[in-house]
């Protein structure tokens, strides 16, 4: 089943742009989003990219394991996120959607919690970190291995179809994502049962230090959705409102039953794949900085300025407003203290059995006396 949107074409050879490099809108169609929204986009920018940096530190002084960062990608997932009915569509994320759940909603309290580890985490310490989830935001729990969330929301988009309450779901993975069996086993299901479902690429050229060349003798991600009869999209992740705008008619067109649409975004992680990562070995200094140059935060603020929604006095207190929220979340989350080991031996089984309990004594055990020998 083969969608369209009024306002995009699919299948371009050029990113679709809403705003160029200076901040000038040139859409063919009047942006009708009221200022509050506008502003909002920004705040959310300006808010995971801030998060990202406080996440680094926290990780340097041994406060979280693992940081998976966003900066560079903020345009794509804030423009996403504002596309969605949130609480009412189904999000299927992966690691580094930090600035989509922020944008959605998730408390800062539980995402610093859910990165330490603390009893502020609802998933009670037992996702690495940068993995979130949320019952009430209706967003699935980010699966580690490398596309295997595909087929799940699929599957879930489907059962959406059947109950007919006019949901979409979001699927979001990196390009490495589309090499994966599970991603075409996922797209070819979609498409063949017409599921609501938009498919979100965030294209930063890197799979860790797999470039985009040695990922794909593809033209581009967008156009694998051929295969699978559905339309492809590929959009400057770089311009938030382009990516409002094409997601936004995706879901629209998803909710009203007219099948999946796939949507690459070409995007750039500013940081390395990951703390465990050293990005020096596979990339040039000067290769980021060039994308550094079209980095979607100023470029927005551009537009903001041009449009006379933004000033200087916006900005420092945007800047200050956002320091002290995450401030307090991060207060707060180490406040509810570490999540206790024994919580391991809970939730999993109605009953434990025998051996399940030994083993939970023998634990304790070892654990209380660590801590005695550690206070000796
Ligand atoms: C099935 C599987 N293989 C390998 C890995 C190790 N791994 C973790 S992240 C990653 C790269 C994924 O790159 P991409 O999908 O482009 O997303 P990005 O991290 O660039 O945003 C790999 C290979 C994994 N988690 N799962």
């Amino acid at each position: 089943m083969i969608t369209d949107t009024q306002r995009f074409e699919p299948f371009g050879e050029e990113p679709i742009r809403l705003i160029d490099e200076s901040g000038t809108w040139v859409g063919a169609f009047t942006c009708d989003l009221d200022d509050d929204t506008l502003r909002e986009m920004y705040r959310h920018m300006v808010l995971a990219r801030t998060v990202d940096e406080r996440l680094e530190l926290l990780q340097r002084t041994g406060k979280s394991s693992f940081v998976a960062p966003v900066a560079g990608h903020e345009a794509a997932q804030v423009g996403a996120a504002h596309a969605l009915k949130v609480r009412r569509d189904w999000i299927y994320p992966y690691y580094r959607d930090t600035a989509l759940a922020i944008a959605v909603g998730w408390p800062l309290v539980e995402l610093f919690g859910q990165m330490m580890g603390t009893r502020a985490d609802t998933a009670r310490g037992r996702q690495m970190p940068a993995h979130p989830g949320s019952r009430e935001l209706r967003m699935f729990t980010v699966s580690s291995p490398i596309g295997s969330h595909v087929p799940v929301a699929v599957g879930s988009a489907i059962a959406q179809k059947l109950a007919g309450g006019g949901e979409a779901t979001l699927c979001t993975f990196g390009e490495g994502a589309t090499s994966e069996g599970d991603w075409h086993a996922g797209l070819n299901f979609a498409g063949a049962q017409g599921a609501p479902i938009v498919f979100l690429c965030e294209n930063n050229r890197y799979a860790v230090s797999v470039d985009l060349q040695h990922q794909t003798g593809s033209q581009d991600i967008a156009t694998k959705a051929h295969a699978y009869g559905m339309p492809g999209y590929l959009v400057d992740g770089m311009d938030v409102l382009a990516c409002h705008y094409v997601m936004r008619d995706l879901l629209e067109a998803a909710r009203d039953g007219l099948g999946p649409a796939l949507v690459e975004m070409t995007v750039y992680r500013y940081g390395a794949h990951s703390s465990a990562d050293d990005d020096s070995y596979y990339r040039s200094e000067e290769e980021v900085a060039a994308w550094r140059e079209r980095d979607p935060i100023p470029r927005y603020r551009r537009y903001l300025d041009l449009r006379g929604l933004w000033d200087e006095e916006r900005e420092r207190e945007l800047r200050a407003s956002v320091g002290a929220e995450i401030d307090a979340a991060v207060a707060a989350a180490q406040a509810a203290g570490p999540v206790p080991v024994e919580w391991l031996f809970e939730d999993v089984l109605s009953s434990p059995t025998p051996q399940l309990e030994r083993q939970r004594e023998r634990f304790v055990a070892a654990r209380r006396a660590a801590a005695e020998d550690d206070t000796r």
